[in-house]
């Protein structure tokens, strides 16, 4: 939706970025790295995670600042609700990073649509396998497995193995982060603000226990936030979610999302094949050859289900 916004901030108001949004409150970084709380100057005005933006700071106005423009994004994160509407989650991001760990288990389908949100949004994408102190021998718990791991590497994602516990890969991860603006994403409760913590100092970011009972994490972080890196960049912790799933403008263009299914695509028949039931589809050769893993393919056919679905209900805007 293009921003109706005048062209230029008021006089008097300074440059910032939005390091976290509340429900009406908006915590903004000025360029000397103060934090400021700010509303938004104008209702149509919504702010986003890793917005740039111009705001008039508390004063005599009151005690709260005021955003007054938002700068044209870059990009946008967003994903669909249930009712297959986009909602906006972040702007200006550079890379995303899809955090599993062994405990809770992973769900592959839920790094498979990040990784499609990633491609479509010509993000730098990877995964971070945490929690690599646990050891199934020693600790009778479930493992990553290798060769969920390995389906990624073979993908070209590079694949980052650490332990917020003990610290080890972690440098690994730096020099990834560094200068880029990353969001960590992922199922609650495997990491992310205990990665966050260890990579930025000062984060402080709260950390919960993942549940014995149902082996799920309890959602501890309830708002997207931004930290500066040491070494320079942004990393912005998300809250954990159960699913996921990216806007999808039209079915043909799911593919786009996943880089094997797209490089096979040419060898179709039809320039439209959707790889369904369609005659002499190159993309089902390469899964019954074992050229494309069953598992990305079924997850492909599952995003393409869902974009069908919303494309009919609700018509909108292709882009
Ligand atoms: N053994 C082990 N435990 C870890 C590691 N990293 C995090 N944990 C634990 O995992 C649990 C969840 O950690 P969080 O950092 O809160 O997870 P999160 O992904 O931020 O979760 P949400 O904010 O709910 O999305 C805590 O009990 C952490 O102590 C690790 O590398 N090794
Ligand atoms: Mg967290
Ligand atoms: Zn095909």
């Amino acid at each position: 939706m293009p921003d109706k916004l005048p062209p230029h901030p008021p006089s008097g108001a300074l440059p910032g970025l939005v390091v976290a949004r509340y429900r009406r409150e908006f915590l903004v970084e000025d360029t000397e790295g103060r934090r400021h709380r700010c509303l938004a100057g104008r209702r149509e005005l919504r702010p986003l995670v890793g917005d740039r933006i111009a705001f008039t700071p508390a004063g005599h106005t009151g005690d709260v600042g005021r955003v007054e423009h938002i700068e044209p994004r870059d990009n946008c994160l967003e994903r669909i609700d249930s009712r297959g509407r986009p909602e906006p989650l972040a702007a200006n991001l550079t890379q995303l990073v899809v955090v599993v760990a062994p405990h809770p288990p992973p769900d592959p389908l839920l790094v498979d649509r990040f990784l499609c949100a990633a491609r479509l949004l010509d993000l730098r994408a990877c995964l971070v396998s945490n929690k690599s102190d646990i050891h199934p021998e020693a600790d009778g718990a479930a493992t990553v497995p290798d060769e969920l791991l390995d389906q990624y590497r073979a993908l070209d994602y590079p694949v980052i193995e650490c332990s917020a516990l003990t610290g080890a890969g972690l440098a690994t991860l730096a020099a990834r982060l560094a200068g880029e603006v990353s969001s960590l994403v992922g199922q609650s409760g495997v990491g992310k603000s205990s990665l966050v913590n260890r990579l930025v100092p000062d984060a402080d970011q709260a950390v919960g226990e993942v549940s014995a009972r149902s082996g799920e994490g309890r959602h501890t972080t309830t708002t997207a936030l931004a930290h500066r890196l040491p070494d320079g960049g942004l990393v912005v912790d998300f809250p954990g979610v159960r699913g996921y799933s990216p806007p999808l403008p039209a079915p043909a263009r799911v593919q786009l999302g996943f880089r094997e299914i797209e490089a096979e695509a040419a060898g179709c028949r039809f320039g439209n094949c959707l790889h369904q039931e369609e005659p002499d589809c190159a993309v089902k050769r390469a899964v019954e050859a074992g050229r494309i893993s069953a598992r990305r393919y079924a997850s492909y056919l599952d995003l393409l289900r869902l974009a069908g679905r919303f494309d009919r209900a609700t018509p909108r805007k292709r882009s």
